[in-house]
């Protein structure tokens, strides 16, 4: 293959909940694409994040992670993992250094191996005290680099290697798109990812967003209307807060980052609506945009 040939493919960001992965994605393309928290299960359905060089296009996914449970909305979770990992050129396993490597890790790394994907074992958050010091690396590792997605550290090493074991192709998606994903979908999950800020410890679990009205007529301003999903009657009281102070400030946080996004002014009006059993609607799940 001569030097300067162009390569682009997929990259599967893989790993356990919490492990770092959307703030992987968001580090390496320098743009807030996917929300982020400190409470695990935050990313619910596939993202893709485009990064375009001069030698290369690389496609990162960011995906749910990886674990099993029964409730049908789990189930949904865990195959678009799977899916995810079948459909990339190179798999990044992430692996939180002050937690370790588990058993889910060996599973997924075994099925990835014998489906014959490359996997770069990627050590997670190596700026946390101890986490020089963890073991490493794992011992069923090929490829093994550690990162910190706060600093940066690791960072070009992990691009360099990605690159490499990417197939030789011209790029696969415009070079100036940086995600496959809507608008829309993007600024809906600014919002969930304000409402986990805000709520933290309080946050129903099946909270979810839709933007309903997005007006871009106006040069100067966008204008979007947005609601927030509920399961029960109960759970709007706790979104609203008291005399609406919770609602006001998720619509603070998210206008600041929509308007980061979309580059420009940005009026954003917040609806909560309680839609019961929404989370057991697999119609209803796709229609959020969660897959
Ligand atoms: N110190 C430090 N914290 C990190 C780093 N990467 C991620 N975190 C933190 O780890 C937590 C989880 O990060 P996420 O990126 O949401 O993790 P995730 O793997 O996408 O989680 P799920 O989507 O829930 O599976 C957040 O509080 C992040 O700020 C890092 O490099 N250093
Ligand atoms: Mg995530």
């Amino acid at each position: 293959m001569s030097p300067q040939a162009h390569r682009a493919g997929f990259a599967a960001i893989l790993g356990p909940p919490n492990s770092g992965k959307s703030t992987l994605l968001n580090r390496l393309l320098g743009e807030k694409l996917a929300i982020v928290s400190r409470k695990p299960q935050t990313t619910r359905s596939r993202i893709l994040g485009i990064l375009s060089r001069d030698d290369a296009q690389l496609l990162f996914l960011d995906t749910p992670g990886f674990h099993a449970s029964p409730k049908a909305f789990n189930e949904t979770l865990n195959d678009q993992v799977v899916e995810a990992a079948q459909g990339c050129d190179v798999a990044l396993l992430l692996v939180d250094l002050c937690s370790g490597w588990s058993e889910g890790h060996a599973d997924l790394k075994s099925r990835l191996s014998s489906a014959g994907k490359p996997v770069i074992v990627v050590g997670s958050k190596l700026d946390l005290p101890g986490a020089k010091d963890a073991s490493w690396p794992p011992p069923q590792a090929d490829r093994a680099l550690r990162v910190s997605a706060l600093t940066g550290e690791g960072l070009p090493k992990l691009l360099s290697t990605v690159v490499e074991l990417l197939p030789e192709s011209p790029p696969l998606y415009p070079r100036d798109e940086i995600s496959d994903r809507p608008l829309r979908f993007l600024v809906a999950e600014l919002v969930r990812e304000a409402a986990f800020e805000v709520l933290s410890q309080e946050l129903p679990y099946s909270l979810a967003v839709e933007v309903v009205d997005f007006d871009e007529s106006r040069p100067d301003l966008t204008r979007i209307r947005a609601e927030l999903l509920v399961e029960r009657n109960s759970q709007k009281p706790i979104v609203v807060g008291r005399g609406g102070t919770s609602i006001r400030k998720i619509g603070t946080r998210a206008r600041r980052e929509i308007e980061r996004l979309v580059d420009g002014r940005v009026h954003l009006e917040l609806w909560v609506k309680v839609e019961p059993r929404w989370s057991r609607s697999a119609a209803r799940i796709r229609g959020l945009g969660y897959n």
